[in-house]
């Protein structure tokens, strides 16, 4: 079989009339970004890149070497392209104007730059998710407001996944493709169009430390998986959690399965686990185009108008059936109270 490149693939896109040279032009830089991040997190102990950086970010967790590398490549990257009017980073609290000495461009770009850091010291998988906006019209300098977009309208989301290889997985809204790094010739190829995540699935995926904490309708969902055969749904399930969440979306997106990060006590105050605009929504367009489902439990994820830059939403998403069941839980106990 011929090999596609991504550029070829781009180009292809462009021509079929699904993105404009500018967007095709940003998934390229970001493209390329993520292969120096690869080529970071690859070298491990190394390259001098594990361990704490020693600085905290907006969320107050603490940084890794690699989460501030990371986002040193991205922001270095994406300055100087013409694509960009402003990105945005679950790193930084405030966007990041695109520097005077360089021409703007009609999209905002907001990325995770590297998801999944209590793993990096420890060798397993982690990544990179964007999420691409239209800048609205007339605005030059972007500020948060002009970001706080539903998941709707993003015009392309992506992750790209530093495993036993560097994977990405990209969208348009025209179906969810995968592209494997060919480390030699230094190309993402083609290697999967049009991915199907199967509706039924025997696999879920959650943090089950925290079940205590969760609410009524979680326990009662995760309970009735954990019954098996002997319980209402009749069949056993297995588990699965990296604790990456592109890895955890990656296995999904391969195999099928279902991602809960739920609302519990501990983090009730704060919303949810994951950033909305970082995380859930370009996730959640991924999925979707792939043909399963993402909710918060209560509604799907992009439709929700965002109130913040990093604010922070529960995540369900994967197989359809499985998100369908366990969202159907929540909106018929809210109905009874
Ligand atoms: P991390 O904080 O290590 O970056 O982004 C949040 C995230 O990882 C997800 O990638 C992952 O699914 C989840 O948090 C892990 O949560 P737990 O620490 O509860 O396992």
């Amino acid at each position: 079989m011929k090999s596609i490149s991504l550029i070829q693939f781009l180009i292809e896109e462009r021509r079929a009339g699904r993105i404009n040279a500018e967007l095709s032009l940003l998934i390229e830089v970001v493209a390329r970004a993520c292969k120096r991040i690869a080529v970071a997190t690859n070298k491990g102990a190394l390259g001098g890149v594990l361990g704490e950086a020693g600085t905290g970010n907006i969320q107050g967790e603490a940084q890794k070497k690699l989460d501030v590398i990371s986002n040193e490549i991205l922001l270095e990257a994406n300055a100087w392209g013409g694509q960009l009017a402003a990105c945005a980073s679950e790193e930084m609290e405030d966007p990041q104007p695109i520097p005077d000495m360089y021409p703007k461009g009609n999209h905002l770009l907001l990325f995770d730059p590297l998801d999944g850091s209590s793993n990096i010291d420890v060798n397993i998988s982690v990544g990179t998710i964007f999420s691409v906006l239209r800048c609205p019209d007339g605005i030059t300098e972007p500020k948060a407001e002009h970001f706080l977009q539903p998941g709707t309208t993003q015009l392309a989301a992506g992750y790209v996944v530093y495993g036993p290889a560097t994977v990405l997985v990209l969208t348009f809204g025209h179906g969810t493709h995968e592209f494997t790094l060919d480390r030699e010739v230094g190309s993402f190829i083609l290697s999967r169009r049009d991915i199907r995540i199967p509706e039924e699935t025997g696999e879920f995926a959650i943090n089950m430390s925290n079940q205590r904490h969760w609410e009524a309708p979680m326990q009662r969902y995760i309970g009735e998986l954990l019954a098996g055969k002997d319980g209402p749904r009749g069949r056993d399930f297995n588990m699965r959690w990296v604790a990456s969440m592109v890895a955890d979306v990656h296995r999904i997106i391969t195999r099928g399965g279902v991602f809960f990060y739920p609302l519990d006590a501990k983090i009730k105050s704060k919303g949810g686990k994951l950033r909305l605009m970082y995380e859930a929504n370009p996730m959640a367009m991924i999925i979707e185009q792939a043909g399963g489902a993402a909710t918060t439990g209560r509604q799907r994820i992009m439709d929700l108008q965002p109130t913040g830059l990093h604010q922070r939403v529960p995540v369900f998403l994967g197989s359809k059936k499985e998100v369908e069941v366990a969202t159907h839980y929540h909106v018929e106990a809210d109905a009874a109270v």
